[in-house]
């Protein structure tokens, strides 16, 4: 295998390798060592390098310093004019100050504590501002709660000595004074600066109380655990049950990463790397407790402080549901990534949507799938931290115009709606290292910008529902994870989370750089797959109708730092935008999208002459019965790398799917096998496995680097390993029938193969070819000889996964799996011989049961059709026979483990 591959480039940066000092967390790992991740023709994996040091457990207070030594304290002015012409109801306030993120948000709340009522604003941006930074001037035009310009001079001094406190602040903590309508008082703090002798003693004092980590012995454990029981769960210490147990766990866990979180942050602020970005609407990170233990090392410390207060670790384990805010494949790779990505010492963020319902819970009613929805943060989620001064405005709907701008035109979209992206971090810990990665997932909230008028009308009632609708933007996560049907609310759904997104990224950037020219040195941005690919349009907005960059320079580095990802091969799952729908939506990205589509096709005339059915094929802009955009395209066009999810897969695109823009750029073309990080699936879901193969490999360091499993093949011939891995299948094979029967009274034997295909519905993937097989098996069982009988080696046969609701042939595959299974398990004629069990509502944590259970697994998909899979990839890590075709990874898993130790069906793809 070529070293390269092994990089890390399917997020194709150009490789930046930081040579981070976190300290690690474990003592013995001062040699550089390597981490999992993907590669191309093997199931192994890039290699970062970890510089590990002795265990330290204070806090730089070097890196401490850096950050409250940036903040830079700037004087705003306020002024107060009552005179202006334009409405005489009003006070006009006019606010100049160093913009920062939350600052609108401050002054409106003291508006409101105030009883103030605002009446409409305008804002200004001066580059040049005070302090060096980006300024702004806003003016707030109010009124008092009954309508009337306030004109009292005690009331005028009042609301200015509120706004100065708050935005620029005097103090460490400024009181905005509490308003008579309201009684209340907030607390606004204010970033603090070094400047004074009174400041540095205050920051001295604060470092002081905060330079320890967090202890992780089990008598701190517990007393933390007790603390969050009686302090955060606001439950008595004497009486408490298993949720709220783990409630308090999680708090405690959530605690010690948010410090590694912090010092990531401010490690990553000081070196300045290029960061990458990983754009994707979906993320399937299932539970978080166990894995957060297990990378931050404290998985044994916790459970013993538990068992001394009378808890199990895994009992309370069970507390946790999944965070299902994915589909399939694609979502779960995004959460394997992130694992991989932070535990690599990559400076990464993921960013997408944080979906109120996620994937629905599929229940079986009379053999039929049935959907209901899965309100995930019913009962609170600890693994997020709601961060609400973050928060950006996301426009849509609207018109442009023209706007004379030095001497020329400009292009402004005036909005018709504005939502609120208010952002919630997960702290994403990596394995033996202190780096702690954001995935920062956006929710909608109403805009406070918006819809005075209507708050004004005096329809109360109605005005604050139309408010509520702007949180429909991220309550659902579509459930298809193929065909897109062109709906307003999933186009919403990905503009939405693309322009928070990105405001976030440039705001990050322009912190502390000024050119734009640096921006591709600084900022990787990978899509996964077409659904961020909108992305490319609106950087290409901010850049010249916002930055003022001329088009050509702006789409010099747009080229520069888009990669792309697909992971399909079928042409139907491509998306395709309705021009009308985007025209309504995003008036101003479909002219962009227009104008990037017109040079193009200029551009490529000039390459391959005037072949119109190649430049149609090759076009942004598909014409047809419904004129429309193919994402795919663009995404392809303004990205400088294509990348495939095997080397099946890119072979497909090269020569199929995308064939004419293989011709056109091969450099672009690019592949890296998708991989699962042994982390979720060795060690948090095959606890017993995992101590095994450390016991025999006298090493945890294949934890980090997964090429080191390579050495139990010296033990291969070992008869102890073997029995000593018997047991370790029987246990968990015990764990799933206790399972099975705990939810279908299916009583099946540990001593049957337990023969398992788990993964989402779908023709393609062939779950009725199994369900026809086991049909066979079963009529060749009622005719056996009772002698043959003796013969057969039992089996179990699980199938498991989840259709599309609206996808009947998938749907009536689950019923036919039921049905069959209703009729094999009721026949005492075969007994033990054949059982067929549907496991309902399969999802991350059901896999994590599954898998270290099953001997055999079936991965059967028609050649062609599977982009990778990673299913294969769990099994066979898990010491698990797979039933394949050569399709997707498996093609690679055969060439790395030998045909000898594969059965595949050869009806290749041809
Ligand atoms: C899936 C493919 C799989 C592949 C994963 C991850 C979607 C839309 N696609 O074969 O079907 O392993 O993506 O790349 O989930």
């Amino acid at each position: 295998m070529q070293q390269e591959d092994r990089k890390m480039s399917a997020i194709s940066v150009p490789l930046y390798q930081p040579k981070l000092t976190f300290p690690s967390t474990t003592a013995a790992s001062a040699a550089p060592s390597s981490a999992f991740f993907v590669s191309t023709n093997k199931l192994s994996f890039s290699t970062a390098l970890l510089y590990g040091t002795s265990h330290v457990t204070s806090r730089t207070l070097a890196s401490t310093n850096q950050s409250l030594s940036t903040t830079t304290t700037t004087t705003a002015t306020i002024e107060i004019n009552n005179n202006g012409p334009s409405d005489p109801h009003t006070t006009a306030i006019v606010i100049r100050a160093r913009n920062r993120i939350g600052l609108l948000q401050v002054i409106t709340r003291v508006f409101k504590i105030l009883g103030l009522l605002l009446v409409k604003a305008t804002v200004e941006i001066d580059e040049g501002g005070g302090g060096g930074g980006e300024c702004f001037i806003k003016t707030f035009y109010v009124s008092d709660s009954h309508g009337n310009r306030i004109e009292d001079d005690h009331s005028l001094e009042k609301i200015k000595k509120a706004l100065i406190d708050a935005v620029d602040g005097g103090g460490g903590e400024v009181k905005v004074g509490s308003s008579s309508s309201t009684g209340k008082g907030v607390v606004v703090r204010r970033g603090g600066g070094l400047g004074g002798g009174e400041t540095s003693v205050r920051v001295e004092r604060m470092f002081g109380l905060m330079d320890r980590f967090l202890k992780s012995d089990p008598s701190s454990l517990q007393k933390d655990i007790l603390d969050h029981v009686e302090y955060t769960v606001a439950r008595s210490r004497f009486s408490f049950d298993d949720f709220e147990a783990y409630q308090a766990l999680a708090h405690s866990v959530r605690d010690r990463l948010i410090e590694r979180w912090h010092d990531t942050q401010i490690h990553f602020k000081k070196k300045d790397p290029k960061r990458i970005y990983f754009l994707s609407l979906e993320f399937l990170m299932g539970r978080s407790l166990s894995n957060s233990v297990i990378n931050l090392g404290i998985r044994d410390q916790y459970a013993d402080a538990l068992k001394e207060l009378g808890f199990e670790f895994e009992v309370l384990a069970e507390q946790e549901g999944d965070a299902a805010l994915g589909n399939g494949g694609l979502a779960r790779l995004s959460a394997c990534q992130m694992d991989s990505l932070a535990t690599m010492d990559y400076p990464a963020w993921g960013y997408g949507l944080r979906y109120q319902y996620g994937l629905f819970r599929q229940v079986i009613l009379d053999g039929y799938q049935h959907e209901q929805p899965d309100y995930w943060l019913n009962f609170g989620n600890p693994w997020e931290i709601e961060r609400v001064h973050v928060t950006y405005p996301v426009k849509f709907y609207g018109t442009v115009e023209d706007e004379n701008f030095n001497g020329g035109k400009r292009k402004v979209w005036l909005p018709g709606e504005m939502v609120e992206a208010v952002a919630y971090d997960n702290p994403i810990p990596g394995h033996g290292t202190r780096n702690t990665i954001t995935l920062r997932l956006w929710a909608a909230k109403p805009s406070d910008q918006i819809d005075m008028e209507s708050f004004n009308t005096g329809d109360y009632i109605n005005a604050v529902v139309n408010r509520q609708r702007a949180e429909t933007i991220s309550s659902v996560l579509y459930p298809d994870d193929r065909s897109y049907q062109g709906k307003e609310l999933r186009l919403k759904q990905q503009y939405f989370f693309v322009s928070a997104s990105l405001q976030d990224i440039i705001r990050r950037f322009k912190d502390s750089h000024s050119n734009f020219d640096d921006f591709p040195e600084k900022v990787a941005l990978q899509l996964n797959d077409t659904h961020p690919s909108l992305a490319i349009a609106e950087v290409m907005r901010v850049l010249v109708d916002e930055e003022h960059l001329d088009w050509n320079r702006a789409w010099g580095i747009v080229c520069k730092i888009f990669s792309f990802t697909t992971h399909t091969v079928l042409p139907e799952g491509l998306e395709k935008v309705p021009v009308d729908l985007l025209e309504s939506l995003l008036p101003r990205h479909l002219q962009i999208i227009y104008d990037i589509n017109f040079d193009y096709i200029e551009e490529l005339k000039k390459k391959i002459g005037l072949d119109y059915d190649r430049l149609s094929r090759m076009s942004i802009v598909e014409d047809g019965a419904v004129k429309s955009i193919r994402m795919a395209n663009l995404a392809i066009v303004c990205s400088h790398t294509v990348n495939g999810v095997s080397r099946v897969h890119s072979e497909l695109l090269k020569t199929r799917v995308f064939k004419d823009f293989y011709e056109l750029w091969p450099h672009k073309f690019d592949y890296k096998t998708n991989g699962v990080t042994q982390r979720r699936w060795i060690v948090v879901s095959n606890p017993s496995l995992s101590a095994l193969i450390s016991k025999w490999l006298g090493t945890e360091a294949w934890i980090r680097d997964v090429d080191l499993l390579a050495g139990l093949q010296e033990q291969a011939a070992n008869v102890d390993l073997h029995e000593e891995w018997r047991m370790v299948r029987k246990v968990n094979k015990m764990r799933l029938a206790e399972y099975i029967e705990a939810m279908s009274g299916i009583k099946v034997s540990v001593n049957a193969m337990f023969d398992v295909q788990i993964k989402r519905i779908h023709e393609y993937k062939r779950q009725l070819l199994n369900i026809l097989g086991i049909i066979h098996r079963y009529d060749c069982i009622k005719n056996m000889e009772k002698s043959d009988r003796t013969k057969v080696v039992p089996r179990v046969c699980i199938i498991g996964g989840k259709a599309a609701p609206g996808y009947e042939i998938a749907k009536k595959i689950i019923k036919l799996c039921n049905a069959v299974a209703e009729k094999i398990n009721n026949d005492p004629d075969v007994g033990d011989l054949l059982k067929l069990v549907f496991i309902p509502d399969y999802n991350v944590s059901v896999a994590e049961l599954v898998i270290p259970g099953a001997d055999l697994s079936q991965h059967i998909s028609t050649a062609g059709h599977e982009a990778s899979g990673t299913g294969n990839m769990k099994f066979l890590m898990n010491g698990c026979l797979l039933l394949a075709t050569e399709d997707g990874s498996t093609v690679e898993i055969i060439e790395e483990i030998g045909e000898d130790n594969m059965e595949f069906e050869r009806s290749r793809l041809k």
